[in-house]
């Protein structure tokens, strides 16, 4: 499917989805929103794809919420609407790995946008910020509470009280991004850790990915339950079973995601 604001392709297995809307830093508008919702979607339904990155441009991943499009509506208008709920809902519930790949600004929503994925890989150009408070507003698709788990509440309050910007030095060294390589290596090293996924067992994928996302969601006592009994479903599954013997018998393992 053709889109207006996105640039979409399936190469080895990697679905790559490109926010396309250079003349606003691909500001966050409904059509993007609603695109990227049916992109994410199409992936989850395809059997070829088995992991996905979403990226943007060298000079912006995305620079907010498209705030031409918000400026004059009212609590009804947003409210009635849910704005933005049903779409980002539909990225988060993705049950394949999403990686994002960021260069420059990430700002309001392209920082939060970032921190729905699975993992964010930064160029070292990237720039990070919640600064809504300068259009008198508060984040609202998951920077308070997203930023202050990746970050810690200290940083976190710091970023969206001052509305500075945070390096990709500071963003890998404060834990919101798990690796920083040079702009020009972006995007072969997004989809070098996408294959290398891609290779894996979906299965387990999708139960590492529940895992993890279960720390955020739990204390750790039942994280760690949940999490054992994660391990010990998987012996039911025929790729466990690939997994140890082809370790076993020194070759390379061949899943079949069953
Ligand atoms: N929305 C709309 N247009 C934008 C946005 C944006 N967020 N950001 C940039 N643009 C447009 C500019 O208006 C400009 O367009 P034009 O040429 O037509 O005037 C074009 O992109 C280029 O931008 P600049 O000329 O400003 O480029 P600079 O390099 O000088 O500056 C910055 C780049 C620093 C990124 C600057 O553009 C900027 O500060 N942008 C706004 C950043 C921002 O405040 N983001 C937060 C937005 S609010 C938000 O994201 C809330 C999310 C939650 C919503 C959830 C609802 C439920």
């Amino acid at each position: 499917m053709a889109y207006e604001t996105l640039i979409v392709e399936i190469e080895d297995h990697v679905k790559t989805i490109r926010l396309n809307r250079p003349d606003a830093l691909n500001a966050l508008n409904s059509t993007l929103l609603a695109e990227l919702a049916d992109a994410v979607k199409a992936a989850e339904e395809n059997d070829k794809v088995r992991c996905v990155i979403i990226t943007g441009s060298d000079k912006a991943f995305a620079a907010g919420a498209d705030i031409k499009e918000m400026s004059e509506k009212s609590f009804v208008d947003v409210y009635m609407n849910d704005l933005f709920g049903p779409e980002t809902d539909q990225l988060v519930k993705s049950r394949k790995p999403i990686i994002a790949a960021v260069s420059g600004y990430a700002l309001g929503g392209g920082c939060e946008l970032a921190m729905m994925c699975d993992f964010i890989i930064a160029s070292d150009t990237a720039k990070f910020g919640q600064p809504e408070i300068n259009l008198g507003v508060v984040a609202g698709i998951g920077g308070t509470q997203r930023l202050s788990r990746y970050v810690g509440k200290s940083k976190s309050m710091d970023m969206h009280l001052t509305g500075r910007f945070m390096d990709a030095e500071e963003a890998e060294r404060s834990g919101l991004v798990s690796r920083v390589v040079p702009a020009k290596k972006l995007m072969e090293e997004a989809m070098s850790a996408a294959q290398k996924i891609a290779e894996k067992s979906m299965l387990t994928s999708m139960v590492v990915k529940e895992t993890v996302n279960r720390a955020w969601e739990t204390t750790l006592s039942e994280g760690l339950l949940f999490e054992r009994r994660a391990f010990h479903s998987l012996f039911a599954s025929e790729d466990q079973k690939e997994g140890m013997g082809a370790f076993l018998d020194k070759r390379q393992a061949q899943f079949r995601d069953k």
